[in-house]
C-alpha cells in the first residue's frame, strides 16, 4: 500500500530555492516532478530510499531533515564549495563528527530555520539487503579431518590447530573423525568418501606440498585442489582447504603455528562457518536469524 515518503522543506526566498535546488542536484539527487500554482512552487528531489522514523525518549540532536549519503567527506567538500559560492545563503556548516548512533554527520543551517543533516552509517550493511552469515559455533555438529602423513612434522601441527579451533568452538573430540592418508594426493578420495556419508557438517583437508622436494609439483597440486573442490561441489558438504603449498620447509613451519598463524586452525574455522552457512541457506529465509 505504501508507495513513498515526501517531506516538505519550506525555503524563505526565490534565491534560496534556486541555490538549494542547485546544491541538491550537485549532490546527486535525481530530479522529480515539480509543481507551480498560484500559491507557490515546489521542486522535487528523489532519493533511492525513504525512511519514516518515530522516536521517543531520544534527544533531538539532529535536524528533522536528514540526507543519508555513501561518501560523507565528498558530500562535505561539495557543500563547502557551495557555501563559499553562496556565502550569504548559509549561516553555518559543521564539520563531520561521530554521532552516538554509529554514524558520522554534518549539518548545514540554511536560510530561515531550515537545517539539513548529511550522514553516513559506519555499518556497511546499513539499509542494504541483510547478509546471511555463519556462526562460529561447532556445537552439535560432527566434523571430519583428512590429514596427509607426508611432511608429518608440519601436518601434525596443522591437525593440532584444527582440533584446537573445533574444540574451542564447542565440538567435543568424540564428534571429530580424523582420517590419516599417505600424502596430499590421497586427500580428495578420502574426503569424498567421508562427505558422501552425509555424517559430517564439513570436511577439513590438511596437507603440505613442498615445491622444492616434490616432483611434478604443479600436477599434484592442481589435482589435489581440483579433487577437493569437486568433492565439495558434488556432495554439497563444505570442504575447507588446508593444503599448504610452500617453497621450503621453513615457510611451511611458519604457516603451521610459527610466524604466520596456523592454517589448520584457519581451515577449521572456515569449515565451522561454512557448516553454519550451509544450514542457514537451506532454511526458508524468514527462519534465518538476521543481524543488521
Ligand atoms: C610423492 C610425494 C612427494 C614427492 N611430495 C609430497 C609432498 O610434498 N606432500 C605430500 O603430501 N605428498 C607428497 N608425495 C606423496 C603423494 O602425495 C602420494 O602420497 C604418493 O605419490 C602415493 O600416491
Amino acid at each position: 500500500m505504501i508507495k513513498g515518503l515526501t517531506t516538505v522543506a519550506r525555503v524563505a526566498s526565490e534565491e534560496a530555492f534556486t541555490q538549494l535546488a542547485e546544491l541538491f542536484q550537485t549532490l546527486g539527487f535525481e530530479p522529480g516532478k515539480g509543481w507551480t500554482d498560484s500559491t507557490g512552487k515546489g521542486a522535487a528531489f528523489l532519493a533511492p530510499l525513504g525512511n519514516l522514523e518515530l522516536a521517543i525518549g531520544y534527544p533531538p540532536t539532529q535536524p528533522a531533515l536528514l540526507v543519508e549519503v555513501t561518501q560523507l567527506d565528498e558530500a562535505h567538500v561539495a557543500v563547502k564549495a557551495w557555501v563559499s559560492a553562496h556565502q550569504h545563503s548559509a549561516t553555518e556548516l559543521s564539520e563531520p563528527a561521530l554521532t552516538h548512533w554509529n554514524s558520522r554527520l554534518f549539518t548545514i543551517q540554511l536560510t530561515g530555520d531550515l537545517t539539513v543533516g548529511f550522514w553516513q552509517s559506519e555499518n556497511p550493511l546499513h539499509n542494504r539487503p541483510l547478509a546471511v552469515e555463519g556462526d562460529l559455533s561447532a556445537a552439535g555438529k560432527r566434523f571430519a579431518i583428512v590429514v596427509a602423513r607426508w611432511n608429518a612434522v608440519i601436518t601434525d601441527r596443522l591437525l593440532q590447530g584444527s582440533l584446537d579451533a573445533l574444540t574451542r568452538s564447542g565440538c567435543p573430540l568424540k564428534d571429530i573423525r580424523i582420517v590419516r592418508v599417505p600424502g596430499a594426493w590421497e586427500i580428495p578420495s578420502a574426503a569424498r568418501t567421508l562427505a558422501q556419508t552425509k555424517d559430517y557438517a564439513a570436511v577439513i583437508t590438511l596437507g603440505v606440498l613442498l615445491r622444492g622436494e616434490t616432483a611434478h609439483y604443479e600436477a599434484i597440486y592442481n589435482e589435489v585442489a581440483r579433487g577437493i573442490g569437486q568433492s565439495q561441489q558434488e556432495t554439497g558438504i563444505p570442504h575447507a582447504f588446508g593444503v599448504l603449498t610452500c617453497e621450503t620447509l621453513e615457510q611451511a613451519l611458519d604457516r603451521a603455528g610459527l610466524k604466520a598463524g596456523n592454517k589448520g586452525f584457519e581451515a577449521a574455522t572456515a569449515a565451522i562457518e561454512m557448516a553454519s552457512i550451509q544450514e542457514k541457506l537451506v532454511q526458508p529465509a524468514e527462519l534465518v536469524g538476521r543481524k543488521s
